[in-house]
């Protein structure tokens, strides 16, 4: 699977505008701000792909990219204390309407911020992937804003919180330094069989 050979495909705001899945998919959840879409370039090679914010709670889109005629979706980012009520509602609407859709699930790489302990959001997404039984790996992002050794108590610490299944992987990441970007490309290529 060449990453390098990655485009955006479509952006769509409601669940009812999703199309049905006709291949396997490789999907991005999140908080606002955990470095979603600066993991995905970095993935795919590109610096604008996805768009980088630094106002936080503004993709409130799903995004589809196709990458060496595969599938990734960058879902919207949840946690984003200054939506209002109906931007909140889109949200659920989006996700809920992603998930409960009959779509080839490949894979859903669940986006943490290294250097926090997990959220209750955090750990209600984890949680519904587990009793969804969907095949998941955790992503802990912006390892570069601590050592290597913080890095590693930071991943055991997390690994406990969560309290995942041990067949789920975890991959130590950084956009900014390209930590892990190789080990996660290999983890999406497996999980789509490409
Ligand atoms: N130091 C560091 N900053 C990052 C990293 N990834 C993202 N950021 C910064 O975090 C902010 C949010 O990033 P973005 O990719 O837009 O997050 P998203 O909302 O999850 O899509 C931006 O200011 C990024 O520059 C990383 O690996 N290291
Ligand atoms: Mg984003």
């Amino acid at each position: 699977m060449n990453f390098h050979n990655a485009s955006f495909k479509a952006a769509y705001g409601t669940s009812a505008q999703l199309p049905a899945s006709t291949q396997p998919e490789v999907s991005f959840a999140g908080r606002s701000n955990v470095g979603k879409s600066s993991l995905l370039n970095k993935l795919m090679y590109r610096k604008g792909l996805a768009k980088v914010s630094s106002t936080p709670g503004k993709t409130a889109t799903v995004n589809f990219y196709d990458v060496d005629g595969q599938a990734l979706v960058d879902l919207p980012g949840y946690g984003y204390a200054k939506v209002s009520k109906s931007e909140l509602g889109r949200w659920s609407d989006l996700i809920e309407g992603y998930f409960n859709q009959d779509r080839q699930f490949a894979l859903v790489v669940s986006l943490i911020d290294i250097r926090h302990e997990p959220s209750a959001l955090d750990r209600h997404m984890v949680q519904f992937l587990q009793d969804a039984e969907l095949p998941f790996a955790i992503a802990l992002t912006k390892a570069d804003k601590m050592s290597k050794q913080q890095a590693m108590k930071q991943l055991s610490m997390i690994r406990k919180a969560l309290n995942t299944p041990k067949e789920v992987p975890y991959v130590v990441t950084s956009a900014e330094k390209g930590t892990g970007i190789e080990e996660l490309r290999r983890l999406i290529a497996d999980a789509l069989g490409a």
